[in-house]
């Protein structure tokens, strides 16, 4: 790894009808938001938590790791770290007080696995990769899965810590379902939100090795407060992760109901194969849930994030706010503000 040192580029980009500001922290005073793109090895994953995640994934391809390794490594320290209450242990509760896990992963093969669900049980993502490698199935629900990661020696904790608790208790007082905007951004939530009440968030990552191949983990405990049995966007292959190894992969952030809707991350990967950079597929996808349900799209948040198969890497989101983190070989801190937003309420 080159050196650290750290510092902030802003440069304005002219874009007609869109905000363009995009903002990079590196660790690479030569880098910016375009460039390095087209290199491998790459990974890239969602919002300001992606850096640390990264890292982590970072370390399996610059030994010339595989990518499915990167990806299941990369998220579970989105998944371990009890700060974050919006992945795995630490995640908030339902509404009933359950702390249920969502997760799913997809190699360069087309495998793929995914539970939902999922409770007492601090890595989601590794019993998605089990489903995937060690049943003929792709996708395994609530007890079931829970059952599956016990036969396979994953140990039985409870994942509610005293933070998400107090929370759940202060939302009862209320019931006040609302998802609140990129909550997900501190820095954003901070200046725009102050006193909010953090409520959703996922962690969804692709990555391409240096052998060319693509793979993508998404990991959440879903919408805080959702209605128990809820699940969300991410554990569901083409919803909330896509990877085509001839194309490219995809995943998304936010409301998961409109993602599901929109079956999104597939968009993203067959509008790529279209010839889409992967910044345009993700707008596209955007705007596709903005013509079906405008009123809708005026008040949450969802943000797509693409990788195609040269290492380019693009996202598009609804709302303002929205970042994502991204490491290769020039840059391995950066965060970059989702560039391009389409904002309904100015339009
Ligand atoms: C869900 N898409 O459960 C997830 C939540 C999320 O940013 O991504 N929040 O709907």
């Amino acid at each position: 790894m080159h050196s650290r040192r750290k510092f902030i580029k802003q440069s304005i980009v002219g874009a007609a009808s869109l905000s363009a500001v995009a903002t990079a922290i590196s660790c690479d005073n030569n880098s910016s938001a375009a460039k390095g793109q087209g290199k491998k090895p790459i990974v890239i994953s969602t919002w300001d938590f992606g850096v640390a995640a990264n890292k982590a994934a970072w370390e399996v391809l610059e030994n010339n790791g595989r990518a499915l390794d990167a990806v299941e490594q990369g998220v579970k320290v989105a998944e371990a770290d009890l700060e974050n209450q919006t992945v795995g242990k630490g995640g908030f509760p339902d509404r009933d007080g359950h702390v249920t896990l969502d997760a799913c992963i997809m190699d360069e093969l087309g495998n793929c696995g995914s539970v939902a669900a999922l409770e007492n049980i601090a890595h989601p993502i590794s019993v998605a990769r089990l489903v995937m490698e060690r049943t003929p199935h792709v996708m395994l629900v609530g007890q079931g899965a829970k059952q599956f990661a016990l036969e396979n020696g994953f140990q039985e904790e409870n994942l509610l810590t005293e933070a998400s608790e107090k929370a759940w208790k202060e939302w009862l007082k209320e019931k006040n379902y609302k998802p609140v905007m990129n909550i997900e951004n501190k820095a954003f939530a901070t200046e725009k939100l102050p006193g909010n009440k953090y409520n959703h968030d996922t962690i969804g990552m692709l990555a391409l090795d240096a052998n060319g191949n693509l793979s993508g983990a998404c990991t959440t405990s879903g919408m805080a407060f959702k209605m128990h049995g809820r699940v969300g966007d991410s554990p569901i292959i083409g919803a909330g992760l896509y990877v085509d190894n001839e194309i490219g992969g995809a995943t998304s952030t936010g409301v998961g109901e409109e993602v599901i809707r929109t079956v999104g991350s597939f968009l993203v990967v067959e509008l790529m194969r279209q010839g889409y950079s992967p910044e345009d597929a993700c707008k596209e996808a955007v705007m596709r849930i903005v013509k079906k349900k405008p009123d809708i799209a005026k008040d949450i948040q969802v943000g797509f994030l693409a990788l195609n198969k040269n290492g380019e890497y693009g996202s598009y989101a609804l709302q303002d706010g929205f970042t994502f983190a991204v490491c290769d070989n020039e840059k391995q801190d950066l965060i970059e503000k989702g560039k391009y937003h389409y904002n309904p309420k100015k339009s």
